[in-house]
């Protein structure tokens, strides 16, 4: 289904009121809001295709309803997401849950809906129907060269899928990893993953990037082959200039300083993007900025800072994606939910005083830093985003008109009660 933009005005007019009143309370307090305005509504973060069904644990899944059983009604609903907030331009897909058999037509059916494709994402952490070899040991890092090369071959295939979409990066993410001491020669693994990401590095199309993503357990929980920032790093810079490093925010063990590690990366220049989500315990994959807005506030400030050092266009530079997967909300509100939450952190770290900051460090003004970063943290941004939103003729709030316009309650007489999404 798609939204038609009278109906989202319609609600935006009843809103528009007390909008203007907190928009201009907070707008009065900063210098250059037109140029935060621009920023905010450039920036668009893709939606993963796993992401619109409800989530799956190894215990279960529940849907609740009307999910998308199609490619095409996965595109349907981030262009939903995309009418409502404006900052959802882009879908990646996940292969092979989302095999896209009609290249030329799913393009179309994207651009009707306002999209086009982020990353491809490859999957050797499962074990297909018809696969002559198995991922039980691992794909990549396989001790057995027929393994591995199967495994190469699969993402030459999904760069193949992503040629015909437009997309310009292929996302890696790998199980591989050994449960119990003894079990891997770390060495060996680590040089078998390198040879096979060069097999694919040279299948990659001059224009495009391999973002390689790092995890510290699970599946495996003795060791995993990539199983942080400095080995992914490690491959990356080994692979040339095409290869950077991705991070997924729940992929760092507790009280990991994630900003720092962003900040290196950006000055490396081998930064490739984020998978965003949140997390307490582990890879929770919750809804971004449920659980930690601070952190992402923090990461956004070294990302704004390190952009800015380095001349980079906050918007196109990187890859900015959700990778969540929820049990118990609806899928689109949760997305919108997320979209919403990396944008307030964006905009906060938009508003640090950076020639006051900077002053503050070379000073050793430790006191005055905290306060520079928290004034910003502190500053109820929402108006700005739901300017940045109207403006571009999405809603002044996303979820409000959602629910409003029952959109769920119409996807579920579309599509049935008992659908379950392609996924996890
Ligand atoms: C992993 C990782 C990957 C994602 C899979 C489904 O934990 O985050 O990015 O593709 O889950
Ligand atoms: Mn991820
Ligand atoms: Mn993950």
């Amino acid at each position: 289904m798609q939204l038609e933009k009278y109906k989202i005005d319609e609600i935006n007019k009843e809103a528009l009121a007390d909008h203007k009143r907190k928009f201009e309370f907070v707008a009065a307090d900063i210098k250059d809001i037109d140029r935060v305005i621009i920023k905010l509504s450039a920036f668009n973060i893709a939606i993963p295709s796993w992401a619109l069904g409800t989530g799956g644990t190894r215990f279960g899944r529940f849907s609740g309803g009307g999910e998308p059983r199609s490619l095409e009604e996965k595109i349907e609903d981030v262009g939903v997401i995309n009418s409502l907030n404006k900052s959802s331009n882009s879908i990646s897909l996940h292969i092979p849950w989302d095999i896209p058999q009609n290249a030329t037509a799913i393009k179309a059916h994207a651009a009707q809906n306002g999209l086009h494709f982020d990353a491809v994402n490859s999957n050797t952490f499962q074990d297909q129907k018809d696969q002559e070899l198995s991922y039980k040991f691992g794909s990549l890092h396989h001790v057995d060269k027929a393994v591995r090369k199967q495994a190469v071959e699969h993402n030459i295939e999904v760069i193949k899928y992503g040629v015909q979409l437009d997309s310009k990066a292929l996302s890696v993410w790998l199980s591989d990893g050994s449960n119990f001491p003894g079990q891997l020669n770390f060495r060996k693994a680590f040089q078998n993953t390198l040879e096979s990401l060069q097999e694919i590095y040279e299948a990659l199309p001059d224009d495009w990037k391999v973002w390689v993503e790092y995890k510290p357990y699970e599946p495996n929980f003795y060791s995993t082959t990539i199983g942080d920032w400095g080995q992914s790093y490690l491959l990356s810079s080994k692979l040339g200039p095409k290869a950077q490093t991705l991070v997924d925010l729940g992929h760092h063990l507790q009280g990991t300083n994630i900003e720092q590690i962003v900040s290196l990366l950006l000055m490396e220049g081998k930064l490739a993007g984020f998978h965003f989500n949140d997390s307490k315990y582990g890879d929770d994959d919750l809804t971004v900025g449920s659980i930690n807005p601070y952190q992402l506030f923090l990461i956004f400030n070294e990302l704004v800072e390190g952009m800015d050092a380095r001349g980079m266009n906050h918007a196109t530079s990187i890859g900015w994606m959700i990778d969540a997967s929820h049990n118990v909300k609806d899928p689109i509100e949760d997305l919108l939910q997320s979209v919403q939450a990396i944008k307030i952190a964006y905009a906060q770290a938009l508003l640090v005083d950076k020639a006051a900051l900077t002053a503050a460090q070379q000073n050793n003004d430790v006191a005055l830093a905290q306060e520079i970063l928290q004034q910003a943290y502190r500053t109820d941004v929402r108006p700005l985003i739901s300017q940045a939103s109207l403006l571009s003729g999405g809603a002044i709030n996303p979820v409000e008109v959602y629910r409003k316009l029952k959109v769920r309650d119409h996807l579920i007489k579309e599509r049935g009660l008992k659908t379950v999404a392609t996924g996890l």
